[in-house]
């Protein structure tokens, strides 16, 4: 084993202890309050995990693919509004800093970033640009040396902790699609960005979403993320990047859905014995564990694939439709082997199904996935 390998081993064990012995014990708490408590906050932020991604110079953990997709198939375990947490900010509210910003855009963001001292919303959604994400209608008008953005961004995850928003807005003319959108990093308390309330959601207690809203809102030109035009392109690789890491969520909660609906099997009797005994109950726990076992499998691979400098779009999606259409299958089988007591909230399963079901919407529905995938299939057959 590589010193490398032993620390990731060291990590693993440490995020997995984190989680059973802090986390889970939390899960109730965060459903009822809808905040992460300040111990929990502490505990993931000694844990370095806000800076995962971002490169041990700039104080961060420096994780490639497989080490992050590791860490998270743990942390993941847990009900996902506390990979929700840290997940921005060492995700897509960060990775256009590490991949495209300035050395000096680094220099005032990451270090901050990768302490959880400060966090990183990514602002691309709108009310009416969702899946169509090329369409959006922010716009960011050059005014000397500053850039003035007014428009209104939706389901912003973490917007109202965050104090560094990516924003993606229309800097040319609406002909030129997703060429003439740019990115920029605006600051917190730069006068005309407001934060709404957060939503109310079926799921997810404990992540908060809300509208951000731009009115007037003038940033440095220095605000510039990447050159101008390439907004949109940046933003579908940080996608390609953190669709791996949701498909690696989705497979940390398979494995909590299944051992939950595993456990239930074990002990709740039926007709004088364990239902596991039951050749129907087994059905539904072996297809839940070949799917479990095999989004691993798909995640870990397409990990690797990206760390070797592939390319991983295709993979990426593959991944992400596959590992959270399986969440919501196995989420589906396990309330059902719980049978009326899953209908109950005493019962984490309850929760976890409500949870389980935005896997397939967010960060790319699995329709938008199915499409990429046969995309890169065409023009892979074709070039
Ligand atoms: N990496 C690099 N470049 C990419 C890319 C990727 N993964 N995906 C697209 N691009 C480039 C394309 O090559 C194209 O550039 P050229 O014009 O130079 O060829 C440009 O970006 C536009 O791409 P495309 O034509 O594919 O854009 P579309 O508008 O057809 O749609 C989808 C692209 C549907 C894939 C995109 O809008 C999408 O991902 N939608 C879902 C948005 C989403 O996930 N929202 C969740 C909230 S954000 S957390």
């Amino acid at each position: 084993m590589t010193e490398r390998e032993e620390t990731l081993e060291l990590l693993v064990h440490a995020v997995r202890r984190f989680t059973r012995e802090v986390l889970l014990p939390a899960e109730t708490e965060v459903e009822e309050t809808e905040q992460i408590p300040d111990r929990v906050i502490e505990g993931l932020k000694e844990l370095g995990l806000f800076g995962m991604t971002i490169p041990e110079s700039y104080g961060g953990l420096g994780l490639s693919m497989f080490e992050e997709a590791s860490l998270v198939f743990e942390v993941a375990y847990a009900q996902p509004a506390f990979r929700s947490y840290f997940g921005t900010t060492n995700g897509v509210g960060t990775l256009g800093i590490i991949n495209f910003g300035s050395e000096e855009q680094r220099q005032r963001y990451l270090p901050r970033l990768a302490t959880g001292d400060m966090m990183a919303s990514f602002c691309l959604t709108e009310p009416d640009a969702g899946s169509d994400a090329a369409s959006l209608s922010t716009r960011a008008v050059r005014d000397g040396d500053h850039w003035v953005i007014n428009g209104t961004k939706r389901f912003i995850t973490n917007a109202i902790h965050a104090g560094v928003f990516t924003v993606f807005a229309r800097t040319g003319l609406k002909e030129a699609g997703a060429g003439g959108i740019s990115a920029f990093l605006v600051d917190r308390d730069t006068p005309g960005l407001t934060v709404a309330k957060p939503y109310r959601k079926m799921g997810f207690a404990g992540s908060h979403e809300s509208d951000v809203i731009f009115e007037n809102c003038r940033v440095p030109a220095s605000a510039l993320l990447g050159a101008e035009g390439t907004g949109f392109k940046n933003a579908m690789r940080s996608l390609d990047h953190a669709r791996l890491h949701m498909a690696a969520v989705a497979t940390g909660m398979c494995q909590r859905l299944l051992d939950e609906g595993l456990r239930y099997a074990t002990e709740r009797r039926q007709f004088g014995q364990p239902i596991a005994n039951f050749q129907l109950i087994q059905a539904m726990l072996a297809d839940s564990q070949a799917e479990a076992f095999a989004a691993r499998a798909m995640v870990e691979k397409a990990a690797r694939a990206k760390d070797a400098g592939l390319k991983t779009t295709k993979e990426a999606a593959c991944c992400k439709y596959y590992a959270t259409e399986a969440a919501g299958r196995i989420a589906d089988r396990m309330l059902q082997i719980h049978g009326g007591n899953g209908y109950i909230k005493e019962y984490a399963i309850e929760r976890l199904y409500r949870d389980a079901r935005l896997l397939r919407i967010y960060e790319g529905s699995s329709q938008i996935m199915q499409i990429i995938t046969a995309r890169e299939m065409v023009r892979e057959a074709t070039n």
